[in-house]
């Protein structure tokens, strides 16, 4: 099969949210890279909506949030959703102590998912596919409580797709869900994470059916992964839509070791992995 995905444009997507700096709720940034990205979906054909509300952080802050929601082929009746989190984190709290309240720059962490949605966006204005689409970027995934403080409080995390998955702002619900986290990392693992094995054993099955079809293997391992809970967790939870993870965790190392550090930049971003998720992702949607 002939790709329109170009890893480019993903991986110029992603270098424009990084440049607007990180994207932590209640900052000039965050509010200036909203706008960006509403823009960017709208001029691609979709149907953007704006689902805006204040969450509690771990540490009593109000964050001002945008869940934001591009609808593809709005009025068709079969949808699958595609999830990403555009906000970054406030804390490098994985990383040496001197940088623990240094911001995250997320370029994998946060811009990387998003990057590979607005590059589905822009190919699928051009040849649109037979189904319905609900692209949804999640607000404030990324504030959880700092590996610094002591804190047992859950829920602390994910705060934008607990929001959507308490007001549920679709009339279609979607028939399967997926979630992009740090998709654009050097020689990233993808295995199944017991989350999705739990909820939606069959959209791991079909999804790495495909990316096994285009020789990605290597990457796209069967093979448990680890537990993680991330906005999939929420969505399968709260709305019943069965939804996976394709996020990089590996048993032998965990996340990427650029992970809630410093060096979470555009420098260690492979844009082969961008575009082995947006084929991927391409050659699922469009056989649907
Ligand atoms: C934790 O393991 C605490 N969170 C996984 C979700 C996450 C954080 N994804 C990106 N950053
Ligand atoms: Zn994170």
């Amino acid at each position: 099969m002939q790709f329109n995905f170009s890893a480019d444009s993903a991986f110029s997507f992603l270098q424009k949210q990084c440049d607007f700096g990180p994207r932590i709720p209640n900052t000039p940034a965050h509010v200036a890279c909203a706008a960006y990205l509403e823009k960017k979906l709208s001029e691609y054909g979709a149907l953007v909506t704006l689902q805006k509300f204040d969450a509690k952080a771990y540490n009593g802050e109000i964050l001002h949030s945008t869940n934001i929601i591009a609808q593809i082929n709005p009025s068709h009746p079969k949808r699958i959703a595609l999830f990403a989190h555009w906000d970054s984190r406030p804390y490098c709290d994985n990383d040496a102590e001197v940088n623990w309240k240094s911001p995250v720059l997320g370029a994998n962490d946060g811009a990387s998912g998003v990057a590979v949605l607005l590059e589905l966006a822009r190919i699928w204005q051009q040849k649109a596919p037979s189904v319905g689409v609900d692209i949804v970027l999640f607000d404030s995934e990324d504030y959880g409580t700092p590996s610094f403080v002591q804190n047992d409080s859950e829920d602390t995390w994910c705060l934008g797709s607990q929001y959507w998955g308490a007001k549920k702002p679709y009339s279609v619900k979607p028939i399967y869900g997926i979630l992009l986290d740090m998709v654009g990392g050097v020689n990233p693992n993808f295995g199944y994470d017991v989350i999705s094995q739990q909820f939606a054993p069959e959209i791991l099955a079909k999804v790495w059916s495909v990316a096994h079809s285009l020789g990605y293997s290597q990457t796209f391992v069967s093979k448990t992964s680890g537990s993680i809970v991330d906005d999939h967790y929420y969505v399968n939870i709260l709305t019943g839509i069965p939804t996976i993870d394709i996020i990089d965790f590996s048993p032998n190392r965990g996340f990427p070791s650029t992970w809630h550090t410093i060096y979470d930049t555009p420098q260690n971003i492979d844009k082969e992995s961008l575009k082995m998720v947006g084929n991927v992702l391409e050659l699922l949607i469009y056989s649907e």
